[in-house]
């Protein structure tokens, strides 16, 4: 994917999508996947992985990735404001069910796999976790990131059992759904709920190479799970992704 600069976005009008460079960042790929299921387009900027990125910071208050700055409106960086620009931004089908009852349960069970305490946050802890032993990390900037990420020694305990209790909520969920005759999370057509899974899913068990063409140093790091956690994947949790991949989100993946 071509990026601007962050000195080039700043000229620029528009929808700006800030997004990590050379990587899947899984709240990236779901914001780029949410506003191209609502065509919505807009103009990718370059944001590094782990680094201090100041010239972003200095635009939009903000280091890391996704940010989605429309106009002179103020930089989103919440999965869910993301989400409801692009209810307010696209055409076509809305990415949230209508009732508020379902509403609720599609954005609820986005928040356990995007939203702080949920699947990403804690898969995040566990991959990194490891880090925090490597001298070079002592008193770096690095260590500052990975302490605003909720990554400390022992943190990684916690993450396991609550990524086991997601997978085994968004299993349930598509069984009971599977029973109703619908192979989405929620009704029976594609909501937020079935993009975030999706994306987020690269976490634990990433699509393949030629799907998903990720540095040689990422993948080992997305695929290992612990025992616990892999046999949580429930079959029909990567049935509905691959599903989801195949019919809603582009691929192969760019990025
Ligand atoms: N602000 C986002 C979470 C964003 C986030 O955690 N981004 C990470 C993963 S894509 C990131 O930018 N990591 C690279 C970095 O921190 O430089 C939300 O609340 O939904």
């Amino acid at each position: 994917m071509e990026y601007l600069s962050v000195a080039d976005a700043r000229t620029r009008s528009g929808l700006r999508l800030v997004l990590t460079a050379g990587v899947p960042g899984p709240w990236g790929e779901a914001a780029k996947a949410v506003f191209a299921a609502r065509n919505v387009s807009y103009l990718p900027v370059e944001q590094q992985a782990m680094q201090p990125n100041e010239e972003l910071r200095d635009w939009t208050g903000h280091r890391n990735a996704p940010i989605a700055c429309l106009d002179e409106e103020p930089p989103l960086t919440d999965w869910l404001d993301i989400v409801l620009l692009s209810e307010r931004l696209g055409s076509g089908p809305s990415l949230l069910p209508d009732g508020e009852a379902d509403r609720a349960l599609s954005l609820g069970l986005a928040m356990a796999i995007a939203g702080p305490d949920g699947l990403g946050w804690h898969r995040r802890i566990e991959m990194t976790v490891a880090i925090l032993d490597e001298p070079e990390t002592t008193g770096t900037q690095l260590r500052a990131i990975l302490g605003k990420y909720g990554v400390r020694p022992g943190s990684e305990v916690d993450s396991e059992e609550r990524i086991v209790s997601i997978l085994l909520g968004l299993a349930e969920q598509l069984e009971r759904q599977k029973a109703l005759g619908s192979s989405y999370f929620i009704g029976g057509a594609v909501t937020v709920t079935d993009i975030y899974w999706a994306c987020f899913s690269m976490m634990l068990s990433p699509l393949p190479q030629d799907l998903n063409p990720m540095p040689d140093w990422l993948r080992p790091l997305y695929s290992a799970v612990s025992e616990k956690v892999d046999a949580a994947i429930n079959p029909i949790l990567i049935e509905h992704r691959d599903r989801i991949y195949g019919t809603h989100i582009a691929i192969p993946l760019d990025y």
